[in-house]
């Protein structure tokens, strides 16, 4: 059993909270962090998660009465500079594992306080963080979350971070060129550059996970209690597509495909993000080691995603309608897609594949919470790329300076 610490920064999200379970299981001591403003901010949008989840202090309590390990909570923003650092200087982690970031698309482009505030406190946590390891734990092996969508749709492969490029007669192996599809998504090509920075200058070890649209919601971990579980989003705002599809699927509404359907995206299952957070920190880089890894398991369009609903339903005798919406993103629809995702795999990885049955188990999980779908924040149109308009009714007209969201997380409720 190994006892070294890993610190989970956004440990109250979708990934952050069962990979902290996982870990802790694997025989890591983990160390929580969250500042809850992913709570505040459904409280905003009048969004909550489809499955029930407790505060954190119940959550890491419930693990405990579960036979889990002891697990560290601690509330903190990592946008503050201070206590990340004395987080970091009293812990000696050998991992930071960081999810701790907004990651909705449309919620970053529903305004300019929307994009700013996104990508403050996006871009200010991760420099944030790399000053404290340099400073405190020069060793730790950063383990970054950041996306595919970091790279957009090229007509060209996708290459895992970097491409080697012969111009004028001389070649360079340089960062793959990024094309990224929103403000959010710019967020994380900005991390992206200020951690390739750091490991050059001051020797930081890192690996930046670009993955891809993650479904699913139980793990090993979260199965064992209801207590344990992590959050489902499905709504307009912060769902993402497949998931939408089977909680729209389960209330009987026609799946929204937006457009064409011919969007391609790498996807994988939740359980495995966890097997790659694990093997990352397994095989860390070299000092000054900047590495990325492409991490999504299969690339499936769209449209593809709702057939594959559609037929996992039909084979129980249900219908299920498919409608294409007017596009509110600006994205192409037919476009080439072809992403290298060899590295994971070459460490270990043993991929879960999409299949009607692990469909099916995803709608089987909606089913018991059906009577929890608000259909107003599944059906309502989307942000709209160019307008930033937006149907969903608490963000219509609403400001968020970054500083008073600073203040707010400050002083904000515990859950
Ligand atoms: P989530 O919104 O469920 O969780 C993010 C957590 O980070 C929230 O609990 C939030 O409160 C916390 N957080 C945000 N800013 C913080 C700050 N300044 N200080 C402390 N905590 C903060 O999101 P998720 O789906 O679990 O995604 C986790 C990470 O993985 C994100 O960085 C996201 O960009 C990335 N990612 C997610 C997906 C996906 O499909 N869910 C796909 C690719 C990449
Ligand atoms: N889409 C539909 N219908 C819907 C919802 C989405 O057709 O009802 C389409 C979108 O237009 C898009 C695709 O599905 O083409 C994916 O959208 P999404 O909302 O599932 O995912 P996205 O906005 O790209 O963001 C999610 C996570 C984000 C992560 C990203 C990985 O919210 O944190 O970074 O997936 S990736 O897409 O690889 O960049």
């Amino acid at each position: 059993m190994r006892s070294s610490t890993v610190i989970v920064l956004g440990a109250d999200g979708y990934l952050g909270w069962p990979t902290s379970l996982y870990l802790s299981s694997s025989g890591y001591h983990v160390v929580a962090v969250d500042n809850l403003v992913r709570r505040r901010w459904d409280r905003e949008c009048g969004t909550s998660s489809l499955v029930p989840i407790r505060s954190m202090g119940e959550r890491v309590q419930q693990w405990q009465r579960s036979g889990g390990d002891d697990i560290e909570w601690q509330r903190l923003d990592v946008c503050d500079a201070d206590a990340l650092s004395d987080l970091i200087r009293r812990t000696s982690p050998e991992a930071v594992v960081h999810f701790g970031e907004q990651r909705s698309a449309p919620f970053s482009m529903v305004d300019r306080e929307h994009a700013v505030m996104t990508q403050v406190n996006n871009v200010t946590g991760t420099i944030n963080l790399l000053f404290a390891l340099r400073d405190h734990a020069p060793d730790c092996h950063l383990v970054k979350l950041g996306t595919m969508g970091e790279y957009g749709t090229p007509n060209i492969d996708i290459e895992e971070g970097f491409i080697t490029i012969r111009h004028n007669g001389r070649e360079d192996t340089l960062p793959y060129p990024k094309m990224a599809g929103s403000f959010y998504h710019l967020s994380k090509v900005h991390d992206s550059h200020n951690i390739h920075f750091a490991s050059r200058i001051w020797g930081v070890r890192a690996t930046d996970l670009n993955q891809g649209v993650v479904y699913g919601c139980a793990t090993d971990e979260t199965l064992r209690h209801t207590g344990l579980a992590t959050r489902f989003d499905y709504d307009v705002i912060w769902g993402t597509v497949l998931n939408r599809f089977c909680v729209q699927a389960a209330v009987a509404q026609p799946l929204t495909v937006y457009g064409e359907g011919g969007q391609t995206r790498g996807f994988l299952d939740i359980r495995d993000t966890l097997q790659c957070i694990r093997i990352s920190i397994e095989n860390p880089p070299d000092a000054g080691e900047y590495r990325v890894f492409n991490q999504f398991t299969e690339q499936f369009s769209v449209l593809q995603l709702a057939e594959l609903v559609r037929d996992a339903r039909a084979a129980h005798g249900l219908d299920t309608l498919i409608t294409h919406l007017p596009n509110p993103r600006v994205e192409k629809e037919a476009h080439y897609y072809n992403a290298r995702h060899q590295r994971l795999i070459d460490l270990g990885l043993q991929p879960h594949l999409l299949r009607s049955t692990l469909i099916d188990s995803v709608i089987e999980t909606v089913e018991r919470y059906r009577d929890r779908v608000d259909l107003s924040v599944l059906e309502t149109p989307n942000v709209d790329w160019r307008t930033g308009r937006t149907a969903q009714p608490a963000l219509v007209g609403q400001r968020t300076s970054w500083r008073a969201e600073r203040e707010a997380i400050a002083t904000g409720p515990v859950a």
